[in-house]
């Protein structure tokens, strides 16, 4: 059994991010990471195409920018190794025990201790930082008879890179983020490509570009530069982006746009028609790309809108009874984001798990960080730090400082535990689901993951992303009950 200060879970962006602020304060602490290697979300998702649709000079550490970047919207294999060199030069690799799962996590409420079953044993940490991101679990769709399908089937976050779709019959389920990556990059492999389209999505263009060498140069010798840049980037989206996405009027810009972009790339008109989404844009998660429209315009491609009815050894059969002739099914379905099984695992002072308190109090956190009932828990990129137009490396970087002013006033304070106050975290969710209602998130028309299965947003983050880092700035230890560590108590009985 290993005691610890703190337990980090997941060593992505927000562990990685957690573990280097932690060391500055030399705090102990390690990171348990279930896969081989650092980089999370960048680590998982290889599929082709992956990259980033944030700028890559605004999607990085805030204290380890990167001159280096080749393209100012990165592709995932230099994201990762981004954060691979982040985690090595701050020594953050040594702190991780890589391939330990945590199976669960139970408050002890008389030691004020987690206390962890891993992989790897049993531990106990006074404090739990969890980092295991909110696009970590894939989603799977139950489908008749993908048991029987003779090909592969492999989900976009679960691809094997050493599978080859070169001259193969692919088959692309979904619409989202990711499969708007995927198609152009198998369009161009495949020999014939199959897009099963259930909802439309708004396709805006993208402005990507190689970084050109000068610039590189620029931004090693005046790293100020690359700031100003980068601050360009933040102030533009935060002030173009937020407004349109708040207000029920919003995004006749975006849709005027995006209208234009199909009608330049696809010239058929009854294709056109199927391409145009029947929700507000920004409803889901906007997708930039100049290169999918022409993919499924191709004349080798056929985008299938009748439904998914079943899988059959020779590949998809549809609702109007065609069966698509398939070598691979890629699932581009997303991910198990407000039901993932996360929760399950986490046991609080009440003898119930998250996923109880949520089913029976509603799903809410307290500034997207600790949940009452759970001492000394707090979650990076938690519920309602979603974002669409910004980084989220910018979220977590925002919930750093309030996490360590926690352990500094911990620690200062001698308080043993901390959590947060249920009336303080419900009237915090009550004004986050009021600016939400209006919305294009909660009104655009879409069916998304931003939102429950009671209708209720529990991801986005409705406001000017900066508003919540000033929130966070401080942590604000009057909202939460505290209880001191024995030697406090003495300490301080012994005064009176
Ligand atoms: O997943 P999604 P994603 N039958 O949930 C369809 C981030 N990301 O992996 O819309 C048929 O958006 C589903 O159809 P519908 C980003 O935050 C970021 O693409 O529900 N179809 C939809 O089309 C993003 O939002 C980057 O009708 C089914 C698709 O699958 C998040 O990841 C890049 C189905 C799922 O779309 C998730 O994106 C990529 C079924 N049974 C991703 N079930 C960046 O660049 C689901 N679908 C930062």
């Amino acid at each position: 059994m290993s005691d610890h200060r703190v337990v980090i879970i997941g060593a992505g962006f927000g562990g990685i991010g957690a573990s280097i602020k932690l060391a500055e304060q030399g705090i102990e602490h390690v990171i348990l990471e279930k896969l081989d290697d650092v980089g999370g979300t960048w680590l998982a998702n290889q599929y082709p195409g992956c990259r980033c649709d944030v700028p890559s000079h605004l999607y990085s550490f805030s204290f380890a920018l990167n001159p280096e970047w080749s393209d100012s919207y990165s592709l995932q294999p230099e994201i990762w190794r981004y954060l691979k060199k982040v985690a090595v030069d701050h020594g953050v690799v040594e702190r991780v025990r890589f391939g330990c799962k945590v199976d669960a996590a139970r408050w002890d409420d008389e030691a004020k201790q987690w206390r962890l079953e891993t992989s790897a044993g049993s531990m106990t940490t006074d404090v739990l930082i969890v980092a295991h991101g909110f696009l970590s679990e894939p989603s799977i769709p139950h489908f008749e008879g993908i048991e029987t399908f003779a090909g592969q089937v492999m989900h976009s976050a679960e691809w094997d890179p050493s599978y080859d779709v070169t001259g193969k019959r692919v088959g692309v389920i979904g619409t989202g983020a990711s499969a708007v990556q995927i198609v152009p990059e198998i369009h161009k492999q495949a020999t014939s490509l199959s897009v099963f389209q259930r909802t439309a999505a708004w396709i805006l263009p993208h402005r990507g570009r190689t970084i050109r060498p000068w610039e590189h140069e620029l931004y090693r010798r005046v790293p100020a530069v690359q700031r100003a840049v980068r601050g360009f980037h933040y102030w533009s989206s935060e002030f173009l982006a937020v407004p349109a996405l708040m207000k029920p009027a919003g995004g006749k810009l975006l849709k005027k746009l995006a209208v234009k972009h199909l009608e330049t790339q696809v010239p058929d008109p009854e294709l056109r028609a199927k391409l145009i989404p029947s929700f507000k844009p920004g409803c889901k998660r906007l997708t930039p790309s100049n290169e999918y429209l022409p993919a499924i315009a191709s004349p080798m491609t056929t985008l299938v809108t009748s439904g998914i009815d079943r899988m059959v050894p020779e590949g998809i059969v549809t609702a109007d009874g065609v069966t698509h002739q398939l070598d691979v099914i890629i699932l581009a379905t997303g991910f198990r984001v407000t039901d993932n099984t996360f929760p399950e695992l986490v046991i609080g002072r009440d003898g119930r798990t998250m996923r109880q308190t949520w089913d029976e109090d509603g799903l809410g956190a307290y500034n997207g960080t600790t949940f009452a009932g759970f001492p000394n828990f707090f979650m990076l990129a938690g519920p309602n730090t979603g974002i669409g137009h910004t980084s989220l490396v910018y979220m977590i970087e925002a919930q750093l400082p309030y996490v360590l002013d926690a352990l500094r006033l911990m620690k200062e304070r001698g308080i043993a535990s901390i959590d947060v106050r249920p009336d303080v975290q419900a009237s915090y969710n009550e004004l986050l689901q009021r600016k939400l209602s209006p919305t294009v998130w909660n009104t655009g028309g879409c069916k998304s993951w931003y939102l429950d299965k009671n209708g209720f947003n529990t991801t986005i983050w409705p406001d000017y992303t900066f508003k919540f880092a000033r929130r966070l700035e401080r942590f604000d230890v009057e909202s939460y009950y505290q209880e001191l560590t024995p030697t406090t108590e003495r300490k301080l009985a012994a005064i009176s």
